[in-house]
Parts: structure tokens; sequence; C-alpha cells
């Protein structure tokens, strides 16, 4: 009884606002989506229907949009809604719905809602005046109450004239009003129609599969729905599930990739049977109830991975997990594993690239993800072998970790910075492919990272290296001690060997490029070991403090190599070659005075001991030296010394 005097007085309230309104003349403002016609509530609204209420409520979410809530109605087949008495958006059907009121003309508006049943029936109204105000308003923004012919409510009105400052972001004000009442109780609110579901799960040979644990779940807090059933034939079926929430349908079977889809589930007065049917893959014809892709697979494929699907910002030393949709046969996955470089760059060391004719690209690639794993669109880099693997008990996970010496190459310029892609198409061309502990292969698509179809490989970009390299000791050379040779250690590694290309300096290998190369480039014609070592200053001082040389490493006929040995790729060795007396090269010939004036005895095809204990020995690598992403050697750090003793 209560309720009813309530409704009866609001809706009389109700009348008398559309009424001051609606007599109002519209706003001639050229942002005003304004309606030439008053107006007039429908009779559905009127106050001699006894409709339920919808309680409207406007909430802002971000710049103009905002939230429209009501709560909803057990009859309801969908919401109309309608805008300063225009129709404005209809069949909703979750109980809210953002609203985006950009451009919308400042001053007062009114939302109407109406409930539609199945029999498009209005079974419920809710009504809410609002107000657009700019939101640093202007003093002048507002018309004197002389200014406007109707003075009921000024405010209220828009003014008749354009408005020279309004803010881009319109803050809509809520309007006291009797239209808004307080929340219903929880009872009528969460009151939700019931219907039915159903669906049919096939496998990818467009089988249906039987044993297929489908578990239902209500996203909705103010709904709560769970149920579960296992198909038989392949089919499964939920009665008195909510209508109008997303529901969350998750099918899964051990061997298998679980597969989920969120749906909403429709009242169906009408008994469709293919109402509310959401299917599992396909029986191999039109795809009307589910994606192909949606099929459960008994075939293993990749769910989860790090770095993340389209990641940016990824560190070039980054590590990689993969996690699959059932324990694996763990072999398989790291004999096809590769990572693979898959646009042009021609990166910072490689500038000027005169290793092959036409100087191309350091990598190449169409930048395609549907095929940039194939050969030809890709520059294959490291596989497995270049990480230290390991897995999770069950072996469903596994993680790799860059070994020493090894990662993904980078570039000082942001520009040139390759990106990369994870697939399984290694080398080796018989060991494409992936297979689960129960023995089922997968030769293609293997990842399945989204709601939507598989892919052949995921892709990330990393990281700029602008880290500049620095020396940081040396060491005399086991393997060739007193004078014979050096070792250089720098901060990071100065070679990357990957599968396609060795990056370092100096592999432009133009006349000139020598001058970058912290050591020999492989197979160079110009950037060679004794190029090389002019990059390397030497200056000997004996005990006394006496200079004995001043010059570099190649004046002494020496030469700068990667020292093979040292996985970690920091170091660089520095050698004299035999004396070979026939020599007439005049560096050689600086090397040989030197070592004559110190009494030596030269044999021909032996190394002669060039330093003598006691003597102080400090090198300094040259400013053009760079690391693999073209940084060059710090000038702050860029020497080492070692006095020689017994
Ligand atoms: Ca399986
Ligand atoms: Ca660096």
């Amino acid at each position: 009884m209560g309720m009813q005097q309530s409704q009866t007085a609001q809706i009389g309230f109700c009348c008398l606002v559309f009424c001051l309104l609606g007599c109002e003349p519209r706003s001639q403002s050229p942002l005003s989506l304004s309606s030439p016609s008053p107006l007039i509530p429908t009779p559905d609204s009127m106050s001699s229907s006894p409709h339920a209420r919808l309680n409207l409520s406007l909430e802002p979410i971000a710049a103009a949009f905002y939230e429209l809530r009501w709560n909803t109605q057990p009859e309801a087949y969908n919401y109309r809604l309608w805008l300063d008495d225009k129709p404005f958006k209809d069949n909703l059907v979750l109980p809210r719905e953002v609203l985006d009121l950009t451009g919308y003309a400042l001053g007062s508006h009114t939302l109407k809602l109406e409930s539609i049943n199945a029999s498009k029936q209005v079974t419920a109204v809710g009504e809410l005046a609002f107000e657009i105000q700019a939101s640093m308003p202007s003093p002048t923004a507002y018309p004197t109450p002389s200014s406007h012919p109707n003075a009921y409510r000024p405010v209220l009105l828009p003014t008749p004239t354009p408005r020279p400052q309004v803010s881009p972001t319109p803050v809509v004000v809520v309007l006291p009003s009797p239209y808004q009442t307080p929340a219903c109780d929880l009872a009528y609110y969460c009151d939700f129609e019931r219907t039915t579901f159903n669906g049919k799960v096939f496998d990818d040979n467009y089988l249906p599969l039987k044993g297929v644990t489908v578990i239902a779940k209500s996203l909705s807090s103010n709904v709560p729905f769970n149920a579960e059933t296992v198909t038989t034939d392949g089919t499964y079926t939920f009665n008195r599930a909510p209508s109008g929430v997303q529901v969350e349908i998750t099918a899964s079977k051990a061997g298998f990739a679980t597969r989920k889809r969120v749906e909403v589930l429709r009242s169906n007065k009408q008994g469709d049977p293919n109402a509310n049917r959401f299917d599992f893959g396909t029986d191999g014809g039109a795809a009307t109830f589910s994606a192909v892709y949606n099929a459960l697979s008994d075939k293993p494929e990749v769910v989860m991975v790090t770095p993340a699907r389209n990641g940016s910002g990824v560190a070039f030393n980054t590590s990689f997990v993969l996690k699959f949709s059932e324990p694996m046969v763990k072999q398989t996955v790291e004999n096809s594993l590769m990572i693979s470089a898959f646009n042009r760059r021609k990166i910072t060391v490689d500038a000027d690239n005169r290793r092959v004719a036409g100087g191309t690209d350091t990598v190449i690639g169409n930048g395609t993800i549907f095929t940039n794993f194939l050969p030809g669109n890709s520059t294959p880099i490291w596989d497995a072998t270049a990480f230290e693997s390991s897995w999770n008990s069950d072996a469903t996970e596994i993680t790799l970790r860059f070994k020493e010496g090894k990662n993904l190459p980078s570039d000082r310029d942001s520009n040139l910075v390759p990106d990369y892609n994870v697939s399984f198409h290694g080398l080796d061309i018989n060991k494409r492919f992936i297979q689960d502990a129960s023995g089922v292969i997968r030769n293609d698509k293997f990842f399945k990272l989204t709601d939507g179809d598989f892919e052949e490989s995921y892709k990330f970009s990393i990281k700029s290296d602008e880290v500049k390299p620095t020396l940081t000791q040396m060491t005399p050379d086991p393997q060739s001690p007193h004078g014979g040779g050096f070792i250089l250690h720098y901060s990071e590694p100065m070679i990357l060997e990957t599968l396609g290309v060795n990056i370092a300096g100096g592999m432009s290998d133009t006349p000139t490029a020598f001058i970058h190369a912290p050591a020999g480039y492989p197979g160079a014609v110009y950037s060679t070991a004794a190029k090389a070592a002019e990059n390397y200053h030497l200056l000997v001082k004996d005990a006394l403090g006496q200079t004995r040389f001043e010059g570099s490493w190649a004046q002494l006929g020496g030469r700068v190599e990667y020292l093979s040995r040292d996985a970690s790729r920091k170091s660089v060795r520095l050698t004299l070659p035999p004396f070979a007396g026939t020599a007439t090269d005049p560096d050689v010939q600086t090397r040989l005075t030197q070592l004559l004036s110190r009494g030596h005895t030269l044999s021909e095809g032996v190394v002669p001991s060039l330093f003598e204990i006691g003597e102080r020995l400090t090198f300094r690598v040259e400013a053009g030296v760079m690391d693999p992403a073209g940084n060059t050697v710090d000038s702050a750090r860029n020497n080492v010394g070692l006095t020689l003793n017994g």
C-alpha cells in the first residue's frame, strides 16, 4: 500500500516536470541536439499505468562517458532508452549502459528508460533529469532572468545563444529529482528470469567429444549461478540459468585444451532450442554456434607466454616462459623452439654493410605475424641451445634463461632495434613439432594465446641498449705468457654469434669499419684481426717509470681476436704472430727495432718475448670501438693496466 502511494506521488511530480520542460522553447545552440517537438509523455509512462520503477542512476566514467544503471526487471526482454524524448538506444540487455554525452548541449536533459517484455509491452519505466554544465563555467554563460521569456526555472535552461566557452569535457549533474527513488530491496533487484542453455562439444576432428566437464558460472555478483555437467554424447544442457547477465562457460577434459566462452543468455520465451546454444567447435559444417578453433584439441598448444604476446619494452636478456595445455615430451619443445628477428633492420654496427653485395640489411623479414617464422621472412637468432632450460614438475611449463654471452641483439637507436618472434620452426626440418605426454603431435598453429584463432608464432619488441661498454680488466694470456699475448675483458659481450649472423662492431666490413671492431670480425676482408689491433694503444714503462714503448698493438705486428674459449664473449685476445725474418711490413719493422734495441734474439717461427719482468703495460681502447648495439666505449673507463711479474 505504501509503495502504491509513493508511486502515485512520484508520477504526479513527473508530469509537472515534463510540462515545464515541454512548454519551454528548446535550445537553439549549435551544440544542441535539440528536439523540435515538445516532450510529450507516452501512454506507457503516464500516471494511469502502474509501471514498476527502473530507478535510474548516472555515474561518470571518463571524459563525457557516463554509465547509466537501473534495476533489472524480471519481465524484461530488452530495454529502450530515450534522450530528450528521442529514441536513443534500443535492445539493451544488461541493466547498465555506457552513454557518450560528447557534443550534447549544455543545460537540462532527460533520460527515459522503458523495459520491454517478450510481447513488446512496456512493463516498467524510469526517468532521470540531468544537466550538462561546462566544467569551467563562464560567468557570462547563463542568461539573466530578464533576458528569458520563461522565469520558471531559468538556471536549468540552455542559453539561447552559442556559448563562447564550452569546456570540451562537460560535467553532468544529476538533478535532484523525484524520479530517483531509494534502491529497491535486494530480493526484487535480484529476481532474474531463468532460462535454459545448451551446446555441443567437438574435438578438432569435428567429432562430438564425450567426457568433457562443462562448468557454467555467472560473472554477476548480484546473480550467483554455478553449475557443472559432463558430456556423454558431446552435448550439455543447463536449466534455470539467469538471463541477461554474463555467464562464463568452460569446457575441459584431461589431455585436451580447455576452452572458455562468455555469453549473455536470452530469456527465450519462445522456447527456440538454438536461442541459447553455445558450442565448442563445429561438425565441419557452418560455424553457426561456435568458431572452429573453439574445438577441444587433443594436440598440445601454448596457452601462456613470457614475454607477453605483442609485449614491448622487453629486456634484451629476457627469460622466456612457455606454458602448455598439458604435459609435454620436453625434448620436442627444445628441439623445435626458434627465436627469430622478422623485420628489416640495418643496425648501427652494420651501417654501410659490405659483407653482402648491395649492402643488405643485417636481419630480414616481412614483418607479417602470419608468416614471419618462414625462411626468407625472418632471420634465425637463437634456438633452445642458447638457453639454460628448466621445466616445472608436471612438464607443462618451460623456462629458458640465456646462457652467458647471449642475448637478443638490440641497438642504441630505438628505430633500429629488431623485433622478435617465437615459433616452433627450428632449423632442423625434421623436428618442427611438439608432442604431448600421450604421444599426440602438433606441427602447426602452436599458439592459442587469445580468445581468437591459433597463431603460428607470437611477437614482441625489446628495449634499445644505450649502455656503453667499458674495459674492466687485463690478464696475461696463459697460453702465451710474458709478452706473447694478453686478454682484455669488457663489461659486456662484444660479439653476438647468433644462428643467422655474427653481430659485432666492424661487421659492415668497409675499409674503415675496423675502427668499430673490438676484434677481427669472422671472415672479414677489412675488419681483420690485424686491423683491429690498431684500436689498442699500448704504453710500456719500466720499473723506474721510463717509457719504453708507446704505440698501437698493430705497430708491434699484433692481432686482436675474440677469445674463443670464453663463453661470455666479453674478452678479446691480443696476440703476436711468430717472428718472420723476411717480413717487410713497416709496422713489423718497427717491432723488430724495438726487439733488437732490447738485445732480444730472434728465431724464425718463434713468438719472441717482447716485454720484461717489472714493466708496467697499459692498454687503452680507441674511442670508435663499439658493442654489438653500436655504443662506443665509455671514455672514462677505457684503459686497463698490468705490471709483469715473475
Ligand atoms: Ca593431448
Ligand atoms: Ca651495451
